[in-house]
């Protein structure tokens, strides 16, 4: 067991971006109060100017606050990852955090989620709305939980997952998990490929914790998950499992 103290090590969360100008002003300041991590905000050139907040954020919390505009490239979710993760571990990352910036992701989980990935030496520690202690607030509309439940069963049924909470992007990803990983072989335009990380973690034989939080339904800007994009997430997890992605 590794009881190394987490605040020794270089952390930073990556957060990514699609029209979330008016969290970014409320999520950075509570982030730089609750742990000694740096941020590197990963914008998919934004028109509701998210951009400029990230920008007017990394001036102010220099040098802890970074960004990168995603322009002329195709947008998504994992692709904005992908970038965020491959500059931040060219950097010296340690531990790299991913979550949401639309507030339904609370800083306030962060310490105990490090503790618990010192404590158990875990390569990825998820934060799971359905294990003891987890959950959803009421605020989700019923299409959201329904889909929510749904994508996790389809995970467990086609993929034989064990982690609860296949969907959620509030991770915590140690530098090796992030090397580990093969993100080439990930539908990364939606969120299938938070499914395909964690089947690819456990068939990898990385090892996972799970700590519980509960999810705040946004309160600002507009969610970005499409049925389109709901659906090409459930089809890449099958595809995945009749390609026996590795
Ligand atoms: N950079 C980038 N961020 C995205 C994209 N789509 C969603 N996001 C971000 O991903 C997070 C989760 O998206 P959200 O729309 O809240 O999904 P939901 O919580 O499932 O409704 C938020 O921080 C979004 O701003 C994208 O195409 N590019
Ligand atoms: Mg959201």
């Amino acid at each position: 067991m590794n009881h190394q103290d987490w605040r020794n090590k270089k952390i930073v969360v990556v957060i990514p971006t699609y029209n979330e100008a008016e969290n970014l002003p409320i999520l950075i300041p509570q982030l730089m109060g609750i742990a000694p991590v740096s941020v590197l905000i990963v914008d998919d050139n934004s028109p509701d100017g998210s951009g400029e907040a990230a920008e007017r954020l990394k001036e102010q919390y220099a040098p802890r606050v970074d960004v990168i505009h995603r322009i002329g490239v195709p947008r998504g979710l994992g692709l904005a990852y992908l970038d965020g993760f491959q500059r931040v571990l060219a950097g010296g990352a340690e531990i790299v955090i991913g979550m949401d910036a639309d507030l339904s992701h609370s800083p306030q989980y962060i310490p105990q989620m490090l503790d618990m990935m010192m404590e158990g030496d875990y390569d990825l520690v998820i934060g799971s709305r359905y294990i003891p202690g987890g959950g959803v607030d009421d605020a989700w509309a019923w299409q959201r939980k329904l889909l929510s439940w749904g994508a996790q069963r389809w995970a467990r049924l086609l993929l034989g997952v064990k982690t609860r909470d296949v969907t959620g992007a509030f991770r915590c990803y140690s530098r090796r998990a992030l090397q580990t990983l093969d993100f080439s072989r990930m539908q990364l335009d939606g969120f299938g490929f938070l499914i395909e990380i964690i089947y690819q973690a456990e068939r990898k034989g990385l090892k996972i914790g799970q700590s519980p939080i509960i999810f705040h339904d946004r309160e600002h800007g507009a969610s970005k998950i499409s049925i389109r994009i709901q659906v090409q997430a459930m089809l890449s997890v099958v595809k995945n499992r009749f390609t026996g992605a590795r």
